[in-house]
């Protein structure tokens, strides 16, 4: 089972791209699960999903990457027996850790390779780096590969200032500019971070 742990800010577009990464490994034949972790009301659209011929698993109330770490370790082993897919595609909460996520499920189910996908938001880079750095570097400085997302909205500065500070925290993760809105950028970003075989 190939896996990917799609990490981010809230808000910073995981699940719009969570969708994206779906729909490419769908097309080119392989069979998908979802797991995303969602606090609160902020529901996944279940139609979204399953209407794409996906099999989806929402885990609420708690974080996997620490309060849910066990439920989290038992929910791989069930999607591996339930589902079994080529590809599963992990979406931890915007305030989760990633590489923390990826330690847990280490070991937990047989596995090809697990990556993680760090988001930026670049329209919203400079407001939340302001006040968020610190905890942005431990969310982020650790992935495999990072996209920097919204670029339909951000400008060229804006795209700029996000890729310079990813490049300084995470200096050995490749960069992908993209939009999950417009879908720019996608292509090149599927072929330098995910694994079709
Ligand atoms: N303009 C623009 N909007 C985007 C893009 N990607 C996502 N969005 C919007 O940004 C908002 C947040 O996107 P989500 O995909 O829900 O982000 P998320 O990281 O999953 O959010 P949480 O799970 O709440 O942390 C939504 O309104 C999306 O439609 C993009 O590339 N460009
Ligand atoms: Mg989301």
């Amino acid at each position: 089972m190939i896996i990917h742990v799609i990490g981010g800010f809230l808000g910073s577009g995981k699940t719009t791209l969570l969708i994206k990464i779906a729909e490419q490994y769908i097309r080119a034949g392989k069979k998908v699960t979802i797991l995303v972790n969602e606090i609160g009301d902020i529901g996944v659209d279940g139609k979204t999903i399953d209407g794409k011929g996906l099999d989806s698993v929402e885990l609420e109330q708690g974080c996997i990457c620490c309060s849910l770490a066990g439920t989290l370790q038992s929910t791989m082993r069930q999607i591996e027996t339930e589902f079994n897919p080529d590809v599963l595609i992990i979406e931890p909460t915007g305030l989760a850790l990633p590489h923390k996520v990826r330690e847990i499920i280490r070991g937990t189910v047989e596995e090809d390779e697990v990556s993680t996908i760090g988001i930026i938001d670049a329209y919203r880079f400079r407001l939340l780096c302001g006040k968020k750095e610190e905890f942005m570097t431990m969310q982020l400085s650790k992935s495999d590969v990072v996209w920097v997302n919204k670029i339909d909205v951000a400008d060229g500065e804006m795209v700029s200032e996000a890729v310079a500070w990813i490049r300084e925290v995470c200096p050995r993760a490749p960069v992908f500019l993209v939009s999950g809105k417009t879908s720019e950028g996608l292509d090149a970003a599927f072929g330098g971070s995910l694994f079709l075989k």
